[in-house]
């Protein structure tokens, strides 16, 4: 019974995005916080899985502009109401790692690089987040400013993604030790290491777990006093 009740809002959290329908999202969100569901769960596999079917209906061309916008605000009315309920993974010893994030400069898409945050969060990392059309030098200063471990970069278009490498090698100059990560569409592992990051991931999900190597190597590193 509660099974079906899962899989019935799950595809309301679904096609309320699809649909542009930020008040079916939003009861959705709701019913599905009231019946004890995983905050996590809602918005991977409802309000993500909801977004990449409207990235396909743009492809199509059966979607443009306008209504992207509006999916968009019915994703976010959603992540509004299930984020507060998101579990904080404090089992494990709580993560010192810090990560500066932003989508890189002229690049506004930022549904991804949220989504890559909030599993950031969830497992304890310190998150600082820049936003989006972040012009490439901030992202620099913000790490020395925090002194973080790692610097994630999105980027959705193939004409945005080539300020990575130019962030990259900045960071690299000036601290070479901190670890650069990158995600979004148009990357790729080949591209990451052509550009000279330290790591690179597909999904949310993969996101976490390049993190946590990432994060694990510091410190190891620290540990036999190379760093
Ligand atoms: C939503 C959307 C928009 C929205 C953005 C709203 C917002 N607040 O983000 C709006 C309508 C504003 C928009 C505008 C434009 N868009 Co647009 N947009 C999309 C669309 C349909 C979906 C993107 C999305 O949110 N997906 C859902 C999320 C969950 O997935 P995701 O972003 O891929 O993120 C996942 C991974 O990539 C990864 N990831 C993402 N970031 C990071 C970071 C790190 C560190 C890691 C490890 C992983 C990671 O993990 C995420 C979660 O699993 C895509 C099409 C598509 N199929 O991707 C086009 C798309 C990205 N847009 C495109 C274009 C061209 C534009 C416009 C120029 C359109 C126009 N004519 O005005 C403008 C550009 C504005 C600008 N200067 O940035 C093109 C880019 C083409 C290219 N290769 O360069 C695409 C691919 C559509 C297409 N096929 O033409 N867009």
């Amino acid at each position: 019974m509660s099974e079906d009740k899962k899989k019935e809002l799950l595809e309301e959290l679904k096609e309320g995005v699809i649909n542009y329908d930020e008040e079916r999202v939003k009861k959705a969100a709701e019913e599905w916080i009231k019946n004890g569901f995983d905050a996590n769960e809602g918005i991977f596999e409802g309000l993500a899985a909801g977004m990449e079917v409207v990235g396909d209906l743009f492809e199509k061309n059966e979607y443009f502009v306008p209504e992207v916008l509006m999916c968009a605000d019915a994703l976010y009315a959603g992540l509004d109401i299930l984020r507060p309920h998101v579990k904080i993974d404090e089992s494990k010893e709580r993560l010192k790692g810090e990560v500066v994030i932003g989508t890189v400069e002229g690049d506004v898409h930022d549904i991804g690089k949220n989504i890559v945050k909030l599993m950031f969060e969830t497992a304890g990392f310190t998150v600082h987040d820049l936003g989006k059309d972040v012009p490439l030098e901030k992202f620099v200063e913000e790490q020395m400013r925090t002194d973080s471990d790692i610097v994630a970069l999105s980027a959705m278009m193939t004409t945005t993604m080539v300020g990575m490498k130019k962030v990259v090698e900045k960071i690299k100059e000036k601290n070479p030790n901190v670890l650069i990560l990158l995600g979004g569409a148009p990357l790729s592992e080949d591209i990451a290491k052509k550009y000279g990051a330290d790591g690179y991931a597909p999904d949310a999900s993969n996101a976490l777990s390049e993190a946590l190597r990432m994060v694990s190597t510091l410190r190891e590193m620290k540990k036999k006093g190379e760093i």
